[in-house]
């Protein structure tokens, strides 16, 4: 099964959306393999969203992600990866489908809080940067007889 990282951001947190926003990938079937709350360094920040290192958008997201608290969970299901990202609609969430997490609770690109790993190969890095090996969880559902045929 695929896995993937989510977070929701220190705007979800302020917004009390964590309970929320967790629930969503919980009720679809996605298992929650590792779970906890982080206040992110500068340093993790910069590691995590090193793709866009000097872009115009950079520092204000380094300093958006490291602004509060954030809920990191590694999911795991069925195409993981893509399930979540359909799951929290487009970055801007003034252009995300109605319903997606972005497009339900979100105004501003700059605040869309939460966050999806976009390919197997992003997710299995970002895991590695939030979680230690012992952090992340197997065990079994009895439900997961009920979730896949
Ligand atoms: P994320 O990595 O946070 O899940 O978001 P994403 O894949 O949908 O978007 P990405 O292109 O990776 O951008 C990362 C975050 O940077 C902010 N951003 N601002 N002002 C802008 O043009 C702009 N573009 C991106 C967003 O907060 C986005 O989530
Ligand atoms: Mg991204």
């Amino acid at each position: 099964m695929e896995r993937t990282y989510v977070m929701v951001k220190p705007d979800g947190v302020q917004r009390n959306l964590i309970g929320e926003i967790i629930s969503r990938f919980e009720k679809k079937g996605l298992k929650i393999v590792g779970l906890k709350m982080l206040h992110i360094s500068r340093e993790l920040a910069e590691r995590h969203y090193g793709e866009h290192r000097g872009k115009p958008f950079f520092e204000p997201l380094v300093d958006y992600i490291t602004s509060g608290p954030v809920v990191a969970m590694a999911l795991e299901g069925k195409d993981a990866v893509s399930t979540a990202r359909e799951m929290m609609g487009a970055t801007n969430p003034l252009k995300a489908a109605q319903g997606t997490i972005r497009g339900t609770f979100g105004m501003d690109i700059g605040r869309n809080v939460v966050h999806g790993s976009d390919s197997v190969e992003s997710a299995a890095r970002e895991l590695a940067l939030f979680f230690a090996p012992g952090e992340i969880i197997e065990y079994k559902r009895d439900i997961d007889n009920w979730i896949y045929e």
